[in-house]
């Protein structure tokens, strides 16, 4: 399968964002992922996934659409099919998330971004509202048309994204991610508690990203699923009607529901 092949792969899953890499080119962050498995790892495909279907209104812009590890799953799935119609004896693994490899780093050397004082990838069309998706072969590299790693570059260092962050993490003053917050389990200190009410947020924060330039006029994103069964807001109603199967298909709902209890009571 050619990278020709890949790319017309990629555009009927309306992703326009993809790379190619030789496995010795990415950062691996958690090699013993990798141990486990029973190939050995030799090319990457990674890709950008763009999500923004409109912000929520106590929810993150990522949390609104249906759990994102479903989609990205899914393309992966069907990328391995496809792959294995020309190598079948090819074995490969998807992730997202918690990946072998440095995905952010894979996306930078793959040019598909750059490094954002956020911590984010920025896309030059979706800016930071993409997902990072890659799938790891034993595939040789140069048949499947790997490139040369980009040199990795950062963003413009205005600074809107650490003026912004609510709880000044982004600054440098310690203080947690006010995403990793609303995700926090158990007891809350009185501080931690203050920041959820001033972020408004039931679970994630969107405050680094509304506030960055490159995405100033967010693009809507093309991918069908993330329009489907939408929550902009969460409430208790809503909540208490949503079984555990539906719970579990949300990118809220990963932390159980008794967080959420918690941080709608916090929002009252
Ligand atoms: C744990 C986690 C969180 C935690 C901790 C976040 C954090 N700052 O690390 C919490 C819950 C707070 C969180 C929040 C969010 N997250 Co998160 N998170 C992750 C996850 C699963 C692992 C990150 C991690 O701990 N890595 C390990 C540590 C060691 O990495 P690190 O300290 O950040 O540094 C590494 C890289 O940043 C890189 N690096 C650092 N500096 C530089 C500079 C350059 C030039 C380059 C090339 C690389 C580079 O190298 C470092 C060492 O390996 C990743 C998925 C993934 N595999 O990356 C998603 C991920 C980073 N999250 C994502 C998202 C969308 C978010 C939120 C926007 C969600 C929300 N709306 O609330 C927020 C944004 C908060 C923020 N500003 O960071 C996306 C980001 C997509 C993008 N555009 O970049 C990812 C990639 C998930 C995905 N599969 O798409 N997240």
């Amino acid at each position: 399968m050619s990278k020709e092949l890949i790319k017309k792969f990629f555009g009927k899953e309306k992703i326009e964002y993809f790379a190619v890499l030789d496995y010795r080119s990415v950062r691996e962050s958690a090699p013993e992922i990798m141990e486990r498995e029973s190939f050995t790892p030799r090319s990457v495909i990674v890709f950008l996934m763009p999500y923004y279907t409109g912000e929520g209104i106590n929810l993150s812009s990522y949390a609104v659409s249906l759990d994102y590890h479903i989609a990205l799953r899914g393309v992966c799935r069907r990328l391995a099919e496809a792959l294995a119609t020309a190598y079948p004896n090819m074995h490969a693994r998807a992730y997202g998330d918690h990946s072998p490899i440095d995905e952010r780093h894979a996306a930078v050397i793959g040019g598909l971004g750059v490094f954002g004082d956020s911590g984010l990838i920025i896309n030059e069309k979706y800016g930071t509202y993409v997902f990072i998706g890659d799938l790891v072969t034993d595939i040789d590299p140069s048949a499947l048309g790997a490139m040369e790693p980009t040199e990795p570059r950062g963003c413009i260092h205005c600074g809107a994204c650490e003026a912004a962050c609510p709880t000044g993490v982004l600054r440098g003053s310690g203080e947690d991610c006010l995403s990793a917050l609303t995700q926090k389990k158990g007891a809350l200190t009185e501080r931690e508690e203050s920041y959820i009410r001033l972020g408004g947020y039931v679970f994630g924060c969107d405050e680094c990203q509304r506030a960055c330039p490159y995405n100033r006029a967010p693009k809507m994103t093309p991918v069908p699923f993330f329009y489907r069964e939408r929550i902009p807001a969460l409430s208790r109603e809503i909540l208490d009607g949503m079984g555990r199967e539906e719970l579990s298909r949300r990118a809220f709902g990963w932390r159980g529901r008794r967080l959420l209890e918690r941080n709608l009571e916090i929002l009252k």
